[in-house]
């Protein structure tokens, strides 16, 4: 790549010399004429013209990053769900309306031409794309923050629906090369797995010494994280798993060729593929691997680099230093740092200790129980023989203060320890470990403090705070709804696009009851459904009437998730409609999307079930264009910025006290749509912030939840025998109604049998009732655009610039 390049940036800075610039590179990466080349090699023109521009800057603040003069964050993340970057840094650099106008001119279609980046699925779901919203605005506000991960060879399935069944296709994204990364071998490092701690005394110190380990080489691959139109730019590391000599020439010299063979596969196996599973922990042994590997990897090259310019002095580390851990995957920073600090820096235990915590802080995003990790002590021990002693002895210290101090407690001081029934529980580690504990939205924090970690918030209440998560406007709102974007500019000015200003976006209320500006917002909402509409004729064959209400649920599938009650409601008005296809309904498309976990063979089911209904919604004449559904396959960030901006109704349906935030919630909300949902998550604070009457809220409370959970008193079969509607669609799931095979008896028992773990049940009346308020107010345009205008005007707080400056201000404290 180009760095010393120092012609480039005046080379493309005007749209000529843009237009110069791009000719000539299309011409070299395709070696033809301009005339004869192909979308693909006008997509890698552009990507090489806009690397060029970025890592001339990127230059220059990693210098500025190596004098160390400010402190920097570190997101350490097993997931960052960064999407396609083309567009973004061509936004950030500025660079829009120049490269819009130019290629418009040159007869490029700029559209085509960025489907040729895959879309990288480094991530499942909401964790690993809150990170890479943080990095955008990181970036954007200046701050001086970075993202360490892991290039995983294989991301997250692409998904199919084949006969109404989702099936899991493997995901090559490199296939093509990637045109936005910088490999650095030189920054290589080696990650010690198994093997032997030998003691040796050293004048009177006790020396660990770590042997007969298997070593893997950690290379790093760098991404630029570009702020928006300003001089920032940070780095996404991600790292990827290789055997320390390429190929065992001494074992193979000795003839086991397989042996060598399976010595590199098993070092690459690291970094081969992100596990697919959300809010699942599966406890495998390549899962605490991958684990180790970046915790390992990217703790020393910031602890490298820090020496390096502060004379080989770890002391002042702390203050210029924030790991901070995104969820419990990366919680081994917390044994890493002190076996860095104690076993080869020499500092007394205390010390380390307090560096350490100083060090660290922590984000939990979730509190079911399913998710939170727990390693087998044997797994761990054998596996991180040194680190695993650490965790012993952080453990030991830390009951032994409990004890101390709380010597009436006992038990409550064990139930807290690290160390019990066999396993090692991360959470534990990660609060005791860290200076800071953080919730992703209110409620959320609330029940972390009241339930979940109730001891730990006992004992160490001041580490407890909470950060409502945000999104990136730029991507999900300005990137991806320009006809909004331009509304916006053109009603209140351009302020509001400014990083950290996306509150006064404010300025809009008055427009709330301003008929010619809710008519524009309402026909940009039209031309948005449109394109969507365009979207799935062309990959599915499906037409959408775009004068129907789009009502859309996108997420990963999960029970708690309630997609069921959404399809439940469906197969409700798809009765109504066959016993009276002339009622009187609003028009409605439904539209889903989201994967499962290959192995949640129940979320499959629903999966199914969604497509089953489809089938035969879409194909009955009878319910003509007032019903549809649509399951739109492999949900993804490219798919999700066609969704958002189309829909109207954001469906946020989990059991209360379930959904720790949510963000697609806040993506719908800044682009106009209107929440359909439970108290939960950070919906609740999207219902304070609009207020009551402009959302539509329903369904039992996350008290009520928990009062039903702890002392019983619900019983989903009376609810079924009260409500002829539920017995009908229930029957319908395993009488044949959907066909023959099309029976869903699993679900079925879920809900009758099994008791309706997430209320599903209890809930489906309130919904049904709340849905048909949506669609009578829906009638009445001028209050329904009347209301999405409240919701634009008040998302400024949902941008992730606001959720940085709050990490700033209660946890990392940069400034
Ligand atoms: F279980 N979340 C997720 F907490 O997407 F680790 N995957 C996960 O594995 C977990 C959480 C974990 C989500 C939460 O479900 C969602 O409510 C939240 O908005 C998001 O993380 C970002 O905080």
């Amino acid at each position: 790549m180009a760095i010393t390049d120092k012609n480039t940036k005046h080379k493309v800075n005007t749209k000529e010399a843009f237009r110069k610039a791009f000719i000539k590179k299309v011409e070299e990466v395709s070696g033809e004429d301009f005339s004869e080349s192909t979308t693909r090699h006008q997509y890698e023109a552009l990507a090489e013209l806009v690397m060029e521009e970025i890592t001339a800057e990127w230059a220059v603040n990693n210098s500025r990053l190596h004098k160390m003069e400010e402190k920097q964050i570190y997101f350490f993340s097993i997931e960052f769900l960064i999407g396609r970057l083309l567009k973004a840094y061509v936004n950030n650099l500025g660079w829009d309306t120049m490269v819009e106008e130019t290629l418009n001119e040159l007869g490029v279609d700029y559209e085509a031409l960025q489907s040729e980046e895959h879309d990288p699925a480094l991530g499942n779901g909401g964790l690993g794309r809150l990170m890479a919203c943080f990095l955008d605005s990181t970036a954007a506000l200046g701050f001086p923050g970075h993202g360490n991960g892991i290039r995983y060879k294989y991301g997250l399935f692409e998904q199919k629906i084949i006969n109404n069944e989702q099936v899991e296709v493997a995901d090559i994204w490199l296939k093509n090369g990637y045109p936005f990364e910088i490999v650095k071998p030189d920054k290589a490092v080696v990650v010690k797995y198994n093997g032997d701690v030998r003691v040796e005394e050293v004048n009177g110190k006790m020396q660990f010494i770590h042997e007969n380990y298997d070593p893997v080489l950690a290379v790093p691959y760098d991404i630029p994280v570009k702020g928006y139109r300003n001089n920032t730019v940070n780095s996404l590391r991600l790292w990827s798993a290789k055997p320390v000599e390429d190929f065992d020439l001494s074992t193979f010299n000795q003839g086991h060729f397989l042996k060598a063979m399976q010595r590199k596969s098993e070092a690459e196996s690291i970094s081969q593929i992100l596990y697919p599973s959300d809010h699942g922990f599966e406890g495998k042994l390549l899962r605490l691997k991958q684990e180790y590997f970046f915790v390992c990897a990217g703790l020393k090259r910031i602890v490298r680099r820090y020496k390096k310019h502060n004379h080989g002095s770890m002391d002042g580390f702390p203050d210029k230093i924030c790991i901070h851990i995104n969820d419990t995957h990366p919680a081994l920073c917390v044994p890493e740092l002190m076996r860095i600090l104690v076993d080869e820096e020499g500092y007394d235990w205390d010390v380390a200790w307090d560096m350490t915590i100083k060090s660290i802080s922590f984000t939990n995003h979730t509190v079911l129980p399913e998710a939170l990790e727990k390693w087998p002590i044997d797994m761990v021990q054998k596996l991180l023989p040194r680190v695993y002693q650490i965790i012993e002895e952080i453990n030991r210290r830390f009951i032994n203060d409990m004890n101390w101090f709380y010597p009436d407690q006992v038990d409550r001081n064990y139930s807290m320890a690290i160390l019990k029934d066999g396993q090692v529980h991360m959470a534990h580690l990660a609060i005791i470990g860290s200076h800071s504990v953080n919730g992703v939205a209110e409620l959320h924090s609330k029940i972390l403090r009241e339930e979940t970690f109730r001891d730990f918030y006992a004992v160490f209440p001041d580490r407890f705070t909470s950060v409502t998560n945000g999104v990136t406007q730029r991507r999900f709102m300005m990137g991806s709804n320009p006809g909004l974007k331009t509304l916006l500019d053109d009603t209140i000015g351009t302020d509001w696009k400014k990083p950290g200003n996306m509150c006064s976006l404010e300025a809009l209320l008055p427009y709330a009851q301003d008929a010619a500006f809710c008519q524009k917002l309402g026909d940009i909402k039209h031309a948005n459904k449109e394109r969507l509409a365009k979207y799935i004729k062309e990959t599915q064959g499906i037409v959408l009437n775009p004068d129907s209400i789009f009502d859309v649920q996108v997420k990963r599938i999960h029970e708690y998730k309630r997609q069921l009650l959404n399809i439940l409601h469906v197969i409700l008005t798809y009765n109504q409609l066959r016993s009276n296809p002339n009622a009187d309904i609003v028009p409605k498309t439904y539209i889903l999307a989201g994967k499962a976990a290959p192995s949640y063979v129940y979320a499959k089911e629903v999966i199914r079930l969604i497509n089953v209904v489809a089938d035969r919604v879409n194909n009955d004449p009878l319910v003509k264009d007032k019903l549809k559904v649509v399951f739109v396959p492999n949900f993804n960030v490219s798919v999700a910025e066609i969704i958002y901006p189309a829909a109207e109704i954001s469906e946020q349906i989990s059991t209360a006290g379930k959904e720790a935030s949510g963000t697609g919630n806040m993506k719908f909300m800044m682009n106009g749509a209107l929440t359909l949902g439970t108290m939960d998550g950070a919906n609740v604070e999207i219902a304070e912030a609009v207020g009551m009457d402009n959302v539509f809220t329903f369904g039992l409370s996350d008290t009520e939840v928990y009062n039903y959970n702890t002392h019983g008193g619900y019983r989903s079969l009376e609810v079924y025998e009260s409500d002829s509607r539920l017995q009908e669609i229930l029957g319908q799931l395993i009488n044949g109604f959907f066909g023959e095979s099309a029976g869903f008896q699993m679900i079925y028992d879920s809900l009758l049998l099994h008791n309706d773990t997430y209320f599903v049940l209890k809930d489906f009346a309130p919904y049904v009732d709340i849905q048909d308020i949506a669609s009578n107010v829906y009638r009445d345009q001028k209050q329904w655009q009347k209301m999405s205008t409240i919701n634009i005007a008040h998302s400024g707080i949902f941008s992730s610039d606001r959720s940085i400056e709050d990490y700033e201000k209660r946890v990392w404290k940069v400034k």
